[in-house]
């Protein structure tokens, strides 16, 4: 049986993970309305696959017998001022959801709760993936500054992604 403490730190873990799809839609959004169907194809798997993050998590929660309460997701930003920073964006908040993670898994550790701790392992991987993918594409846009056919170039490459 999960503590009420750590009920409450899964729900909040879904709102965080449910956020985060927002938040790429929304960057999704804003690609597509700068050209950039490449970003927004990218951004548009990332928010697919934050909701499967906040699934597996609710299921954890019902296959536990614990109430799953959802919560109220923040409003994500609209706009952003180029697509290197929007990377940047991405890259900051792949960094805080694996310090949330990071702390899920230390209270899990602290409550000796031992199926939360087995459960977490795969997002304590995932977030190396999160945060590689996101650095990797950052980077790119760092080092090609503000040339265009280089971003439509690096746009091409994200349009690739199917998974
Ligand atoms: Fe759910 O990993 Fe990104 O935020």
């Amino acid at each position: 049986m999960l503590s009420s403490k750590m009920v409450a730190a899964l729900n909040s873990q879904v709102k965080h993970e449910l956020y985060s799809a927002y938040l790429y839609l929304a960057m999704s959004a804003w690609s597509d309305s700068q050209n950039l169907k490449g970003f927004a194809h990218w951004l548009r798997i990332q928010y697919i696959e934050e909701q499967d993050h906040a699934m597996k998590i609710f299921d954890f929660l019902l296959d536990n017998g614990a109430a799953a309460a959802l919560q109220a997701i923040d409003q994500p930003p609209a706009d952003f001022k180029s697509a290197t920073q929007l990377f940047e964006d991405v890259l900051a908040h792949e960094k805080k959801v694996t310090a949330l993670i990071h702390q899920l898994y230390a209270q899990a550790i602290d409550e000796k709760d031992y199926r939360t701790q087995i459960f977490l392992q795969w997002y304590v991987t995932e977030q190396i993936e999160e945060e590689a993918d996101a650095q990797s594409i950052r980077d790119k846009l760092v080092a090609i500054g503000d040339k265009s056919t280089a971003l439509f170039w690096i746009d091409k490459e994200l349009k690739k992604r199917e998974g």
